[in-house]
Formats: C-alpha cells, sequence, structure tokens
C-alpha cells in the first residue's frame, strides 16, 4: 500500500501525514489547508508537515518518479513537458520573499511538470518529475547595463529556458528502463541546444531519447529558404480530416481537414548558441496544415512538428502527429490542479518553501485523477498496474465483491486487470449510480477523487487488519 504515499521522510508519522494531505488533495482539489482538513487540528497538522524541512520536494518527486519508472519499464514512453504558471493572491507577498507577478502582489509559481504516457495506448503512466519555482528563483535579473548581456547572446542553460533542457536529462536518467522516450512540447521547447543535446547522430545524448516539439522559430534551413516555407515546397503526402484540441477559445471547430507534408532539413546552430555544440543538425519535420483556413489567422491550424524520429511514410507522419496531440493531457493536468482565487493569507501558507511543497503535492495529486479519468475507458486496454500496487489485488478484489450488487446491471463490467476495472471501484465510491444506460452519465473527476480518498482509505485498512504486524510495531 505504497500507492498514495508521498514518500517515507524518515518518519512513519511524517509518512501517513503526506498521506493524508494527498488524499485530501484528491478530494477537494483545494490549496487551502482549512479546507483540506477535517478539523483545526488536522489542519495544524498539515501545516507543520508543509514546514518540516524533512519533508522535501525532491523526496516527493524522487517517490513519485520511482514508481512511474517501474511501471515504464520495456514500454515507448512519451513525456509530456509543459510549463504553466499559477497564481496565488497575497497582498504582502513580497515582503515574506514569494515571487510575484506583474502587479507586484500575487504571487507567481512555475510548474513545470513531466508527465509519462504510453506512447501506444495513450494512457497516463505517472509523474516523472517537475520543477516548481517560486518566480523570483524562476525570473533571472535583468541586465545591469542595456546590451551588456543580451537575451540572445546569452547561453540556453542560463536562461528559463534551463529547463526544458533539463527535462529530458531528467527523463533519460528516470525512465532509464524504458524501450524508447519522446520528449513531446509545444513552441517554448523549439530550442537549438535541445536538439543538439538529443540527436543521437552528433553523439548527444542516449539514442533511445527522442524529441516532438512544435516548431516556433521560422529557421534558416539553407538554400535561401526558411523553414515553414520549405515545407510548403513539398509534395503533399495526404490529406486528412483530423480533431483539433478544444482548448478554450483557441479552434472554434473540432475538425479541420489539413494536408501532411514530410521530410528533412538541416538547420544551423544560432550565432548565439554555445559554439561546442554541433554546428548543423538534421531534423525530421511534419508539416501539419489547413490549405483553406478560417479568415482569422489565430484560427489556422498549422503544427509544423520537428523530431529526432525517422518518418518515412504517411503513417508515420500521421503517428507523429498523434503523438503530438498527446500533448492535451498536460492540459488536462493543469487544469486539474488550478484552483481559482486562493488566498495565500487565508490557506495558512507561511513560507515559499511550504507553498512550493504544496503545489508540488497538488501536482502529484492532479496526474493520478487525470490518470484515472482517462484511464477509464476499456478501449485503451490500460493496465491495472498502472495505477494500484499488484499487492493490492486481494484487498481490492473483495471491496469490489462489496460494491457490486445482485443484477448484472450492477457488476463490474471490466477485467480486474484493467485500470478501467479500478475506475469502477473508485466511482462506485465516490458515489456514482453504476448505471451506464442512457441518461447516466459516466463519473467525473470529483466523484473519482471523493472515490480514491475511501478507496485508499480502505485498502490501507485492509492491511492493517490483516498484516498489522508487518506495518507498525507500538
Ligand atoms: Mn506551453
Amino acid at each position: 500500500m505504497d500507492q498514495a504515499q508521498l514518500g517515507s521522510f524518515g518518519d512513519q508519522r511524517l509518512a501517513e501525514v503526506g498521506a493524508d494531505l494527498l488524499a485530501a488533495m484528491h478530494r477537494e482539489r483545494s490549496m487551502c489547508l482549512r479546507e483540506l482538513a477535517d478539523d483545526r487540528n488536522q489542519e495544524l497538522q498539515f501545516s507543520r508537515f508543509l514546514d518540516n524541512s524533512a519533508v522535501s520536494r525532491h523526496e516527493i518527486l524522487v517517490a513519485t518518479g520511482r514508481q512511474t519508472a517501474e511501471r515504464a519499464a520495456g514500454r515507448h514512453v512519451l513525456v509530456l513537458a509543459d510549463t504553466s504558471e499559477c497564481n496565488y493572491t497575497s497582498h504582502k507577498a513580497s515582503k515574506r520573499g514569494f515571487g510575484t507577478v506583474g502587479n507586484g502582489k500575487d504571487i507567481g509559481v512555475f510548474v513545470h511538470p513531466l508527465v509519462a504516457v504510453d506512447a501506444d495506448q495513450g494512457g497516463v503512466i505517472g509523474l516523472v518529475g517537475a520543477e516548481v519555482i517560486n518566480r523570483t528563483e524562476g525570473k533571472r535579473p535583468a541586465p545591469a547595463k542595456a546590451g551588456a548581456e543580451d537575451h540572445k547572446t546569452r547561453p540556453a542553460d542560463e536562461k528559463e529556458s534551463r529547463r526544458w533542457l533539463a527535462g529530458a536529462e531528467t527523463a533519460g536518467d528516470v525512465l532509464a528502463d524504458a524501450a524508447m522516450i519522446t520528449m513531446v512540447e509545444d513552441r517554448e521547447g523549439d530550442i537549438y541546444d535541445q536538439f543538439a543535446q538529443a540527436c543521437p547522430c552528433e553523439g548527444g545524448g542516449p539514442d533511445n531519447v527522442h524529441l516532438l516539439v512544435r516548431a516556433a522559430q521560422n529557421r534558416s534551413v539553407g538554400g535561401g529558404d526558411k523553414l515553414f516555407e520549405r515545407c510548403a515546397k513539398w509534395r503533399q503526402a495526404g490529406r486528412y480530416s483530423i480533431q483539433v484540441p478544444a482548448k478554450r477559445g483557441l479552434y472554434q471547430r473540432q475538425v479541420a481537414k489539413v494536408s501532411v507534408r514530410f521530410g528533412e532539413v538541416t538547420v544551423r546552430r544560432p550565432a548565439g548558441a554555445d559554439k561546442a555544440l554541433a554546428a548543423q543538425l538534421t531534423l525530421r519535420v511534419v508539416d501539419v496544415r489547413e490549405e483553406n483556413p478560417p479568415q482569422d489567422p489565430k484560427q489556422r491550424v498549422h503544427w509544423c512538428l520537428l523530431t529526432t524520429h525517422a518518418v518515412g511514410s504517411p503513417d508515420a507522419a500521421m503517428q507523429i502527429v498523434g503523438w503530438y496531440k498527446m500533448r492535451w493531457l498536460i492540459e488536462q493536468v493543469f487544469r486539474t490542479m488550478k484552483t481559482d482565487g486562493v488566498n495565500v493569507e487565508t490557506s495558512q501558507i507561511t513560507t515559499p518553501a511550504a507553498l512550493l511543497k504544496l503545489v508540488t503535492i497538488a501536482l502529484v495529486a492532479a496526474v493520478r485523477v487525470v490518470q484515472l479519468v482517462v484511464g477509464r475507458n476499456a478501449d485503451t486496454g490500460q493496465a491495472l498496474t498502472d495505477v494500484a500496487d499488484p499487492r493490492d489485488m486481494t484487498a481490492l478484489r473483495a471491496i469490489c465483491a462489496s460494491l457490486e450488487g445482485r443484477t448484472e446491471k450492477l457488476k463490474n463490467p471490466h477485467d480486474p486487470t484493467t485500470l478501467a476495472w479500478y475506475h469502477w471501484i473508485a466511482a462506485r465510491l465516490g458515489g456514482w449510480s453504476g448505471y451506464t444506460s442512457k441518461g447516466y452519465s459516466p463519473a467525473g473527476p470529483k466523484t473519482i477523487a471523493r472515490g480514491l480518498k475511501r478507496l485508499d482509505a480502505m485498502v490501507e485498512g485492509w492491511w492493517l487488519a490483516n498484516h498489522s504486524a508487518d506495518v507498525r510495531l507500538g
């Protein structure tokens, strides 16, 4: 029953408070300790837990990363990386060492998680790692003299983009047993240094780590051409009708008719980049664009995807597009962990360090909720072991049986080796009716979160009842 635990922190008592806090996060999705706690006593427990120097972000991330690594062994894993900024309201922020956003009052925290997804069936495997940064640490001070240290001439690892490079390194280290890793990133990840680091052809990083990044820069590709114009000259590999992600207000339609092209380009090291990097790199490109786009240029679908994967056929090109579209899962994680209008003054968070720990725990909780909500569709065939410890099987079977009704309709319809089976149990415990016929909707994230809290407690109780001597002595 190590599933819900954040880490051991060298102390059984701290490990238990951590598990309670994570469970409360699943249930409430709040950043306010008063809302998370059952009573005043627990509120103080949570507050002391976050202030305790033995509780580190590092240990929380190592514990969750280790679990993800075990599950990722032997698989092709997409590692989704992205940055989100969370703002928390506070009026005394700057005095207490919190980094602030533009208005000088709200507290800004950067979250840059790495989320592992199975490349073949699209299920979430877990959190690989994350950077959670107080905005004062994340933003470098402006150069003292104008032009003294120009933005473009500073090497990439000295800028905020350093975290994009570090992400691929972390993924390679943590997921050392994965069969293959593909970093999937939006336009922020279009950094030459990152390609130079990942390109196996240049003697860079480990050759099982690949990159798939949407191009932001219209780079020179030789022969007087720029990247986007070069792609347009290539022969169409096919025309497709694709689903576009329903990102708030971004695309006003669900389907776009696009043409797909693919090829290879050679990009040169930018003038400002580190001279130790390869002078030029060969990258594969999959270009997806609407030939008859809507009037509004923002509505136009044009994804120019740069990758280190071989792309030799229209099917291979569409595989790259499919992997890129999995990026929506990390947006789901951000949406799940965002809580509106949190006031740090009333949340009993006293220091930046405590807030960063709380945000880290919220991230761990959000990944697990998204994992279950996505994995409930039995057709992905995602395995139970992606979400539960196989040692809990006996307990889970017993709990499942207690939830099943007398009629066939109220039996868990899924195979007990699947995540869908586990999801059914969590949903029922969260208060979902169990009826899937017309008029009944499937369980949403809130129901699942409530169910998980109960399920974790029941599994833990089962272990205490059956193996109490193994768990605790006095
Ligand atoms: Mn982004």
